[in-house]
């Protein structure tokens, strides 16, 4: 059998019921190169198939999540190799995740960084974490969801600012937007994140699934669609064993103890 290799571009470690990934490129800022975008999704579709994992947090380091794309790796590249190789294509795989993902960003989240954040069911924020899409100034615009998963997230108003002008924006400021759910002292981030995760990876698996799939779905698709979804999500939750459990634990006033699925 063919041993999976370990990653260089990241640290993959398992804490309870959560999957922790750290972006490990500090001599670049974890700037995200081929390598690491590979090893990154190894990683997430690893956990996601891991019935001990319930959720999962990525993080970088307190200077950077990542300052974006390895613009070295880049710079000489040409339309036929990019078409040819389908470069970024390896982050398609990131909706297929079907745990919840955290983004744990302190420092810089700009460009590639900025949208693989984006790419997670939410952020927590240190105080000093900085937003951007900062492509504009080198003659590129985004590539993984900058304009798309951004305007959807913060409005045209603040994602064309940001988009045209390649300004960053503070942690506070991405919070008031709706881009970043929490934001914390830089000391308490990873600890808050992992909290976070573990409070998910308590609960039903099969109904976090579930709310995770519909409230994605209201990017997705029309409002009279999504709410057939969520009704038909909401309905088949109670085909799960831990809606019994959920429900038989608040009559006796008890605490719900749920199992992986
Ligand atoms: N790529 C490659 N190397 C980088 C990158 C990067 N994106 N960012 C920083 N580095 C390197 C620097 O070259 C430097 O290396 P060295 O020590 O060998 O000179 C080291 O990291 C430390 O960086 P700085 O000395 O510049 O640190 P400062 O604290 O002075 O500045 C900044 C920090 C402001 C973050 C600065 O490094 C910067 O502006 N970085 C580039 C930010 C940027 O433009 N990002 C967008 C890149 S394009 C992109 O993301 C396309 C999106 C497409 C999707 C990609 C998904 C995979």
């Amino acid at each position: 059998s063919v041993k999976p290799q370990t990653p260089e571009t990241i640290i993959v470690e398992v804490r309870e019921k959560v999957g922790l990934i750290t972006l490990n490129r500090p001599k670049n800022l974890n700037a995200l190169n081929r390598q690491l975008s590979v090893e990154t999704m190894d990683a997430l579709r690893a956990f996601d198939r891991d019935p001990q994992i319930g959720a999962i947090v990525i993080t970088g380091s307190l200077r950077a999540f990542a300052a974006g794309a390895d613009i070295e790796e880049m710079a000489e590249k040409n339309f036929t190799e990019f078409y040819m190789d389908d470069f970024l294509g390896e982050w398609d795989g990131m909706s297929k995740i079907s745990k919840p993902v955290i983004a744990a960003v302190g420092g810089y989240a700009l460009g590639g960084g900025c949208e693989l954040a984006m790419m997670c069911d939410f952020i927590i924020a240190a105080e000093d974490a900085q937003f951007g899409q900062p492509e504009i100034k080198l003659g590129i615009l985004p590539g993984i969801g900058g304009t798309q998963r951004l305007t959807r997230s913060v409005g045209k108003a603040l994602a064309m600012d940001l988009c045209l002008t390649g300004r960053n924006i503070s942690a506070q400021e991405a919070k008031d937007a709706g881009l970043v759910a929490r934001v914390v002292p830089k000391e308490e981030l990873l600890q808050v994140a992992l909290e976070a995760a573990h409070t998910i990876a308590g609960y039903n698996a099969p109904a976090v699934k579930m709310a995770k799939a519909a409230v994605n779905a209201a990017l997705e698709t029309t409002l009279g669609e999504g709410l057939r979804q969520e009704r038909l999500y909401f309905q088949a939750s109670f085909a799960t064993e831990g809606q019994k459990e959920g429900m038989n634990a608040f009559v006796k006033k008890r605490a719900p103890v749920f199992r992986n699925r």
